[in-house]
């Protein structure tokens, strides 16, 4: 028997477990526990620990799944898949989905955290709920791959189908498994339904989910973002601010601190019309009382964040990234 190991990274709700459950059926081992933050919009459960799932070809090929918890804040377990667990994987399944709001920064991200492993390993891309939002199209995900002078594959698939989790997997194997192994299985789940049930067997209420209209780049912050963001573990205080330095919307009674984000958010159009350095999308300032001061700049909009210090800007970031989306 040849063993296999493949390894699903991602984006919250990108379908990691789901695919993991659609191939190993009750096999699979989840670690989803209820979603009580933003990604309760989304669906139901989250990943804290890692997925595992096994699948069988004949007696000739065993591959293991490895599934990554999406969110940042659990990324100790990204280290232990990497350098143990899945040390030795075969391919990297970095998943997508297409209904986010910004799938490119999602694809950089996610590139960047396991840039290691996917040395070692290469790399191919499934895009989930194109059924949803058709764009980006595949020809955008190409043109960001090469963009970062990466090499790799990408599909568009549905995780809740045993046919299309099966053919992305076999083109991630496609070196290692002559494709006529596949059709046993691949004739097998012809006729099978799309997986309705949640990784636990509980039927899954389908969520009323809002998608907007793909925007390209742009990023729009409601007023709400500041209640979300106070909501993140060690974030102490929240302003939104335009680019001309007027404060929108703020958790902070400090009109000083206010006053100083606004200026910095206010400064940031004449920094860009003065230097010929790219536009600057983020902002890292430790403050008079030893907190940090985490700017990120969205177009004509500034969200700034007071955090302690030992919140790092990057988790905060996606997690600000991820309460911006389906709402
Ligand atoms: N409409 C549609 N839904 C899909 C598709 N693929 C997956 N889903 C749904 O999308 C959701 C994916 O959720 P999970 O599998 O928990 O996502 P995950 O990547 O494990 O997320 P975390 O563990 O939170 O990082 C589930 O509700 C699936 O039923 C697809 O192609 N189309
Ligand atoms: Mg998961």
């Amino acid at each position: 028997m040849i063993s296999h190991k493949l390894v699903l990274i991602g984006p919250v709700g990108a379908g990691k477990t789901t695919a993991i459950n659609t191939l190993s059926g009750s096999d699979a081992v989840s670690t989803d526990v209820k979603a009580s933050d933003i990604t309760g919009n989304r669906k139901q459960t989250t990943t804290v620990a890692l997925d595992y799932g096994q699948l069988t070809l004949g007696d000739q090929h065993h591959i293991r799944f490895y599934g990554a918890p999406g969110q940042y804040r659990f990324n100790f377990m990204w280290d232990v898949l990497t350098s143990d667990l899945a040390h030795d994987a075969n391919k990297c399944i970095l998943l997508l989905d297409n209904t986010r709001n910004q799938p490119q920064r999602d694809l950089t991200f996610y590139i960047d955290e396991f840039s290691q492993l996917i040395q070692r390993t290469g790399l191919l891309i499934g895009v989930t709920q194109s059924d949803i939002r058709s764009e980006p199209s595949l020809a955008h995900y190409q043109a960001w791959i090469d963009e970062l002078g990466i090499q790799a594959d990408i599909h568009f698939f549905d995780a809740r189908s045993r046919q299309s989790v099966l053919s992305l997997v076999q083109h991630a194997l496609t070196d290692r498994i002559a494709s006529d192994c596949w059709t046993p299985l691949l004739e097998q789940s012809q006729d099978m339904p799309i997986l309705a049930s949640s990784p636990d067997g509980t039927p899954q209420e389908p969520p009323l989910l809002m998608v907007n209209d793909y925007l390209g780049d742009k990023l729009i912050m409601k007023d709400s973002i500041v209640d979300d963001v106070m909501t993140i573990k060690g974030v102490e205080g929240a302003v939104l601010a335009n680019d001309m330095g007027d404060v929108l919307t703020s958790s902070l009674d400090d009109p000083l601190l206010e006053e100083y984000i606004g200026f910095m958010a206010g400064m940031i159009p004449a920094f860009h019309a003065t230097t010929q350095f790219d536009p600057a999308k983020s902002i890292l300032i430790k403050s008079p009382k030893g907190s940090s001061i985490n700017v990120f700049i969205e177009e004509d909009q500034v969200l700034g964040i007071i955090a302690n210090q030992r919140t790092s800007a990057r988790m905060l970031k996606q997690q600000v990234e991820d309460m911006l989306q389906w709402t």
